[in-house]
């Protein structure tokens, strides 16, 4: 609700269409907004709410895959928990099934209910870092394989039917992949039904014992796109991207990562999940801010070690998390300090905005010792490959007394070496 949030403190309101499409449209708007700027300024002076709802890509789409868009020829059918499934599950026998696993906490009984199917029909589960469901059997980093596939390998991965259960998916490439679904059927499972009995259910009515050659396209491209990232990041430079890489592999078993919106969690995407790992991010909730606050929460009342990830920018917006008597001990802090929103920098439009970096970037004046210790939390910085391994085994190891650690990733070449990745 755009509205809500500014009500008590507005004199007035008014959303533009989603879509102008005439100029009488915007003719329209342009007077309603106005009358509002005149109720503005009419005593008592106050301010009013503009709303413009933006539709997403802001700059220029992502290169992506050369399948026509069929938005909406591509029938969707919520399923109702407790319906009777049996007709979609007949459909499926022979068809090529995508299972998207959305964010969501993870579940032990969902994990081997998955795996069952692979056994049973040309199925492929795709389950990223958030949705918490690992295996080595799944696709975790999708938005690799499907920057890495080439036209003809493109069609090899297209499926009869897309299935998704669980919170939103974070690869923007997945996203463009399955709007471009001309004829796929899919079907969302929604919030609160059991997604194991259905999927349970629906492998009643598949073929026993098949070669899944469905699976196979889908996981030979991701070795070798997993590959090609791997042998890359090998030989890149000290970056932001080649950083978290290293954390995340050296995070000690049985840790709670907390992954900051903007580039942390994008990064961490290109890296395979760790089963041992539970990864966790604010998504869809307030944007870059309420990060630190959420981690320091989680940490309080776990006894498992946390790790929150985050940007610089991030982690200055919700500071005052770190003003807390029970600052609790197993969270450790690591600020991936690239001087700004990095992640503007990573994308084709801003760049070629004016004073990109002074407003897309938004550099801040803020010392991230100085406010660390301010609150009373102590400190690290790194700035090289060096000495990262080392501050690391500090920062993770049993009783330290650290709890933030700043990795200066600022005379990186953190966008040129993210863009390189994918050409
Ligand atoms: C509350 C809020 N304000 C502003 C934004 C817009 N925004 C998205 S990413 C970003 C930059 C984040 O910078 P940082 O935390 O340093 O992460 P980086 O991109 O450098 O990894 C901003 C300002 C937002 N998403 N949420």
């Amino acid at each position: 609700d755009q509205r809500a949030p500014y009500f008590n403190y507005s004199k007035g309101f008014f959303e533009f269409p989603v879509q102008v499409r005439t100029p009488e449209d915007l003719q329209m708007g342009l007077l309603a907004v106005e009358e509002l700027l005149k109720e503005a300024m009419r005593g008592p002076r106050g301010p009013v709410h503009v709303n413009l709802p933006l539709t997403e890509p802001l700059y220029v789409p992502l290169p992506g895959p050369s399948l026509s868009r069929g938005n909406d020829k591509g029938k969707s059918n919520e399923v109702l928990p407790g319906a009777d499934l049996s007709p979609v599950q007949a459909d499926l026998s022979g068809k090529k099934v995508l299972i998207l696993a959305g964010m969501g906490s993870g579940s032990e009984e969902i994990c081997p209910a998955l795996e069952e199917l692979l056994n049973r029909g040309q199925v492929v589960v795709v389950a990223e870092n958030i949705s918490n469901l690992h295996s080595e059997k799944f696709i975790s980093v999708p938005e690799l394989v499907l920057a890495g596939a080439k036209t003809d390998e493109l069609k090899e991965l297209v499926p009869d039917v897309v299935i998704a259960f669980g919170l939103q998916m974070v690869s923007k490439r997945m996203k463009l992949f399955v709007n471009s679904l001309e004829k796929a059927e899919i079907l969302v499972i929604p919030e609160g039904a059991s997604v194991r009995e259905w999927l349970v259910a629906m492998g009643r009515n598949l073929d026993k014992e098949v070669k899944n050659l469905y699976q196979l396209s889908w996981l030979a491209l991701e070795e070798r796109e997993y590959l090609r990232a791997s042998v890359y990041l090998e030989s890149a430079p000290y970056c932001n991207l080649v950083a978290v890489h290293k954390i995340l592999e050296r995070v000690p078993e049985g840790t709670v990562v907390h992954l900051g919106n903007s580039t942390t969690i994008r990064n961490s995407q290109l890296i395979r999940a760790r089963s041992g790992l539970n990864y966790y991010s604010n998504r869809g909730t307030s944007g870059i801010d309420g990060s630190v606050s959420t981690a320091v929460g989680a940490a309080m009342v776990s006894s498992a070690p946390h790790l929150l990830l985050v940007g610089d920018l991030s982690f200055v917006y919700d500071s005052n998390a770190l003003w807390n008597r029970n600052f609790p001990k197993n969270l450790k802090i690591v600020v991936m300090n690239d001087g700004g929103g990095g992640i503007f920098r990573l994308l084709d439009g801003p760049g070629r905005m004016e004073f990109f970096e002074e407003f897309s970037v938004t550099h801040h004046p803020v010392s991230l010792e100085l406010l660390s210790q301010s609150f009373g939390r102590t400190y690290m910085r790194v700035d090289g490959l060096d000495g990262l391994g080392e501050q690391l085994e500090v920062l993770f190891s049993e009783g330290a007394r650290f709890s933030v650690l700043e990795v200066d990733t600022t005379s990186g070449e953190n966008s040129r070496i993210f863009k390189e990745l994918f050409s």
